[in-house]
């Protein structure tokens, strides 16, 4: 018995094989063909009614289910009893990073993406609306980085789910010049085993590299996911 991840080689993906690896939990993987929207069938809603990746069962709790990438990340984390903080303070801390990319750069980043690499029709507001606000946001983080080593402090999920989107500012046409801090600890959590066990989850894909090298593939399979 262990924990079944439902994933796909993506930001909000390798968020929860990331945690998975760090928090040392057993688990096994399915991997979710999105160009084929499998993630909209009815076996699937079942488990995530958003019908989005991540999701997981836990088998060793009675088969329950956790969809939504932030909350997974809380669930395993309370599950190992590690990185989500340490007390009130820092819990909250933890939360406040952990929201801060839920509700900020991963939907911008991810709106970036859409509107710079995958729409056929190029609308320069909406292009530059979301990437502007994507590197405002890595701004935010970066002068957090100036005052902690990691986001709360220790290492916590909230740099697994910001490290997870911030990593593949390329891809959303932002550059992060002069942002020295956040640079350093994007190299500093890559550098982490774990790290680069979970990334590689369900395959290696989702890493910056692989996609500049297979960036029409990608673009393919996202436009058939957006429709
Ligand atoms: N807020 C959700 C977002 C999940 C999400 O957007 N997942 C994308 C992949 S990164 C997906 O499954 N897309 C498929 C679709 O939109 O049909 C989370 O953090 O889990």
């Amino acid at each position: 018995m262990s924990i079944e991840l439902f994933t796909a080689a993506t930001p909000n993906g390798i968020k929860a094989s990331i945690a998975l690896e760090e928090l040392e939990l057993p688990y096994t993987v399915r991997a979710i063909k999105l160009g084929e929207q499998e993630q909209k069938e009815q076996w699937f809603l079942a488990i995530n009614p958003n019908g989005r990746i991540p999701a997981i069962i836990d088998h060793d709790n009675d088969d329950f289910a956790v969809f939504e990438s932030g909350a997974i990340l809380v669930y395993l984390a309370r599950k190992a009893g590690r990185l989500a903080g340490d007390g009130p303070d820092n819990e909250s801390l933890v939360m406040q990073w952990l929201m801060f990319q839920m509700g900020g750069l991963g939907p911008m980043m991810g709106q970036a993406n859409v509107f710079y690499r995958y729409a056929d029709e190029k609308i320069p507001y909406a292009i530059n609306r979301y990437q502007r606000e994507a590197r405002r946001l890595l701004e935010v983080l970066d002068r957090r980085l100036a005052d902690v080593e990691y986001l709360a402090g220790e290492y916590s999920i909230a740099d697994i789910a910001n490290w997870c989107w911030a990593r593949s500012h390329e891809w959303s046409g932002v550059g992060i010049e002069g942002l020295t801090h956040l640079e350093r600890w994007l190299a500093a959590v890559a550098a982490r085993p774990a790290v680069q066990r979970g990334q590689a989850v369900p395959d290696s894909s989702a890493t910056p590299e692989e996609k500049s090298k297979r960036a029409d593939e990608v673009v393919a399979s996202a436009k058939n996911m957006l429709v």
